[in-house]
C-alpha cells in the first residue's frame, strides 16, 4: 500500500506531476502550490486505496493579470485561469476519483467516456500551464538562445519561415485547440502540430516547448473573431527565455528503444 508520503515522493507515477516538474517551478513551489495534496491525512488508517488519491491544486499565474497588456487584457487573463484553467483543474480531480470509483466497484461501465474526459481535463491542466509560461511582459528579443535559433534554423529553413507556419498552424486550428511547437526525442528534431480540443491529434513522446491557445475565451474580449490579429499580438509576448530552456532540458530526455 501506498502512504501518503510515498505517493507525494512518486509523483511521477501518478502522472502530471512529472510534466510540472518541467516548468521551470522550484520544488519548493511546486510543494506549497501544485504538487497534488492527499485527500486523506497520512494517519488516516491503512490500506484503502483513496490513501493514493491526490488532489490536484490551480498553479498561480506566474505574473500579473494585466502583465500582458496592451497584447492581452488583464480580464481575458483573470478569466482564463481563474475560471478555464480551475475549472479543467477540478474536472481533473473529478475523473480521478470517478476512475478510483470504477476500480474499486470493478464498474467498466463509463470507462470510454471517463478516459476521454482524463485527457481532455488533464490536457486542459497541462496545456495551460505550459501556456501561461510561455509568456511574459516585455520580452526581451535576445533572450532567444543560440541554441534554440539554431534549432529552428535547422527544422524550417529560418526563424521567419518558423514563424509563418506556426502561425499559419495556429490560424488553421479548426474549432478549438492549440499551435504546439514541441521536441521529438525519438526524431532528434521539433515538429508544429495542430491539437484540437486539449489533446486530439496530438503525438506520443512529444515534449511541448510553445504552445498557443487558440480557443475563443483566450481572445474573444480583445479581438472578437480576429483570431489573426490575437496571434499577430501574441508573439509580442512570447517568453524566449522559458522556450530556450524547455529546448536544453527536453534534449536531455531520452526515449528508450530496443531493437
Ligand atoms: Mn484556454
Amino acid at each position: 500500500m501506498i502512504t501518503r508520503r510515498e505517493a507525494l515522493q512518486n509523483g511521477a507515477a501518478l502522472g502530471g506531476w512529472s510534466i510540472l516538474g518541467s516548468l521551470g517551478l522550484s520544488s519548493a513551489a511546486l510543494a506549497q502550490e501544485s504538487a497534488p495534496a492527499a485527500t486523506q491525512p497520512a494517519d488516516a488508517g491503512e490500506a484503502s486505496s483513496e490513501m493514493m488519491m491526490v488532489e490536484y491544486a490551480l498553479p498561480p499565474l506566474p505574473y500579473p493579470y494585466e502583465a500582458l497588456e496592451p497584447y492581452i487584457n488583464g480580464r481575458t487573463m483573470h478569466i482564463h485561469h481563474l475560471k478555464h484553467h480551475a475549472a479543467y483543474t477540478k474536472n481533473l480531480n473529478n475523473t480521478l476519483v470517478q476512475l478510483q470509483l470504477a476500480r474499486d466497484r470493478q464498474d467498466w461501465n463509463n470507462v470510454q467516456a471517463l478516459s476521454r474526459a482524463l485527457s481532455f481535463n488533464a490536457g486542459g491542466y497541462v496545456n495551460h500551464i505550459i501556456f501561461f509560461c510561455n509568456m511574459c511582459a516585455a520580452p526581451k528579443s535576445g533572450s532567444l538562445s543560440g541554441e534554440l535559433m539554431k534549432q529552428l534554423q535547422q527544422d524550417y529553413g529560418s526563424f521567419e519561415k518558423f514563424k509563418d507556419h506556426f502561425t499559419a498552424a495556429a490560424l488553421k486550428v479548426e474549432g478549438n485547440g492549440w499551435a504546439v511547437l514541441a521536441w521529438q526525442p525519438l526524431l532528434m528534431r521539433t515538429t508544429i502540430t495542430q491539437m484540437q480540443s486539449q489533446m486530439d491529434l496530438n503525438l506520443v513522446g512529444a515534449i511541448p516547448l510553445l504552445m498557443l491557445d487558440v480557443w475563443e475565451h483566450a481572445y474573444y474580449l480583445d479581438y472578437q473573431n480576429q483570431r489573426d490579429k490575437y496571434i499577430e499580438a501574441w508573439w509580442n509576448v512570447v517568453n524566449w527565455k522559458d522556450i530556450s530552456e524547455r529546448l536544453g532540458d527536453a534534449k536531455n530526455v531520452r526515449i528508450p528503444v530496443r531493437n
